[in-house]
C-alpha cells in the first residue's frame, strides 16, 4: 500500500507517535489487555479491533479485548457478531494476568470502565473524549477532533501499510460513521480521508445489514414507555426510562427524541444495576453536550461526551426506594433545565398525547 496523505495531520502525528512507541516497546510488550468503556460503541469496538490486528500484524504482540459491562445496543450486538470482532466481558483475573492495558474511547480516570487507576497505569490511551484530570499513561494520545477514536487507529495501519482485512475495515467504517453522525461532525479533513482510505476494503453488505439489524421486543417497548413518558418544554424533550434492561437504550431513545421536529436538546435517563444512566443529545453543532451534562451531575467524572453528544451515570444507595429514585430523575432535570436556562416555573409536558 502507498505511502498515505495526512502524517502531517493532527491524526497522523498521533498514529505516528503510536508506531514508534510500539517499535521501542515490542521487546517489553508480550501481550495487551484492550478495554473499551463499559457499554462499548461502535466506535470503541472498531478502535479495540483495530489496535489488535496493528499489535499482531505490525508487532507480533497478542492481545485481548475486554469490556465492564455488556454490548447493548442491537447494531453493536450485530457488528460484534457479523465481524466476528472478539470482544469478551473482562474477567476478574485479568487485570492481574495482563501487565500491559489499553484503554480505547474512554480513559483511566472515568467512571466507565473498571480500571484500576488509583493502584496502576495504562501503557496507552487512544481517545477523543476531553480529559478531566490529565491522562497518565505511558503514552497517552488525545485527539477531540478525531471525529471518531478509531480515526488515530485507522490512519496508524494506513501509515505503516499493514493490510486491512475486510471485517477490521468494515468495524473502522462504522465506527467513524456511527460517532461523526455519517460524517456530518467530521469537522477535519483526515478524519473524512482516513474513512475514504478504509472504505474500499470495507463489506457494504455486511455494514448494510449492522446499520439494520432486526430488533427485539425490548426495543419497541423502550420506544413506547419513551413517548408515553416524554415532556418537552422550550425546546428541552426528557424522557424517564425506568428500568432498562441495557443502558444502551437510554443513548439510543435520545437520539430519537432528538429527531423530533421542535427538539433542540433530547435527555433520557433510564435505571440498571443501581445506577441511573443520563444521555444528552443536541442538535447544535457547536455545543458541548459532555460539559453540560458534567454541570448536572454531582461528580463531573460521571458523566462526558463529544460534541453534540453526552452520557453518564451515578449510583444510589442501595437502600433507595422509588421516591429515591425520583428525586434522583427529577433533580437532573431540574439542573439540566437551569443549566440550559429554560425557567424553572415553565411547565413540561407531553407533546405526543392526543
Ligand atoms: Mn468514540
Amino acid at each position: 500500500m502507498s505511502k498515505t496523505k495526512g502524517e502531517n495531520s493532527r491524526s497522523g502525528r498521533l498514529a505516528a507517535h503510536l508506531l514508534s512507541f510500539l517499535e521501542a516497546k515490542r521487546e517489553a510488550i508480550p501481550e495487551m489487555l484492550i478495554l473499551t468503556h463499559d457499554y462499548p460503541d461502535p466506535d470503541a469496538l472498531a478502535a479495540a479491533f483495530a489496535l489488535q490486528h496493528l499489535l499482531a500484524q505490525g508487532y507480533e504482540i497478542k492481545s485481548r479485548i475486554a469490556y465492564g459491562g455488556v454490548v447493548g445496543r442491537q447494531e453493536n450486538r450485530a457488528m460484534v457478531e457479523l465481524l466476528e470482532l472478539p470482544a469478551y466481558k473482562l474477567r476478574a483475573t485479568d487485570f492481574e494476568r495482563y501487565e500491559h492495558v489499553a484503554l480505547v474511547d474512554t480513559q483511566p480516570r472515568f467512571e466507565n470502565n473498571p480500571f484500576p487507576a488509583s493502584e496502576r497505569k495504562p501503557t496507552l490511551i487512544v481517545d477523543q473524549h476531553k480529559p478531566v484530570s490529565s491522562p497518565d499513561a505511558e503514552l497517552a494520545l488525545i485527539d477531540t477532533g478525531c471525529g471518531a477514536s478509531c480515526v488515530i487507529v485507522a490512519r496508524a495501519l494506513l501509515i505503516k501499510g499493514i493490510e486491512i482485512p475486510k471485517p477490521v475495515a468494515t468495524a473502522l467504517a462504522y465506527g467513524i460513521l456511527s460517532d461523526t453522525q455519517d460524517l456530518y461532525r467530521a469537522n477535519r479533513r483526515d478524519v473524512v480521508n482516513t474513512y475514504l482510505e478504509i472504505i474500499h476494503n470495507c463489506d457494504m453488505h455486511i455494514l448494510a445489514k449492522i446499520r439494520n439489524p432486526v430488533r427485539k421486543r425490548g426495543f419497541f417497548s423502550g420506544v413506547g414507555r419513551t413517548i408515553e413518558g416524554a415532556s418537552a418544554y422550550r425546546g428541552l424533550l426528557v424522557s424517564h426510562l425506568g428500568e432498562v434492561h441495557n443502558p444502551d437504550l437510554v443513548a439510543q431513545m435520545a437520539d430519537f427524541l432528538l429527531t423530533y421536529e421542535n427538539s433542540r436538546w433530547a435527555f433520557c435517563t433510564g435505571r440498571y444495576d443501581g445506577r441511573l444512566y443520563l444521555s444528552l443529545r443536541s442538535d447544535r453543532g457547536r455545543t458541548d453536550a459532555g460539559e453540560v451534562l458534567r454541570s448536572v451531575v454531582d461528580n463531573p467524572r460521571d458523566a462526558g461526551g463529544h460534541g453534540t453528544v453526552g452520557g453518564g451515570s451515578f449510583a444510589l444507595p442501595e437502600e433507595a426506594d422509588e421516591e429515591a429514585w425520583k428525586e434522583a430523575e427529577t433533580r437532573v432535570q431540574a439542573r439540566l433545565a437551569k443549566r440550559l436556562r429554560i425557567p424553572a416555573r415553565g411547565e413540561f409536558r407531553n407533546p405526543f398525547k392526543r
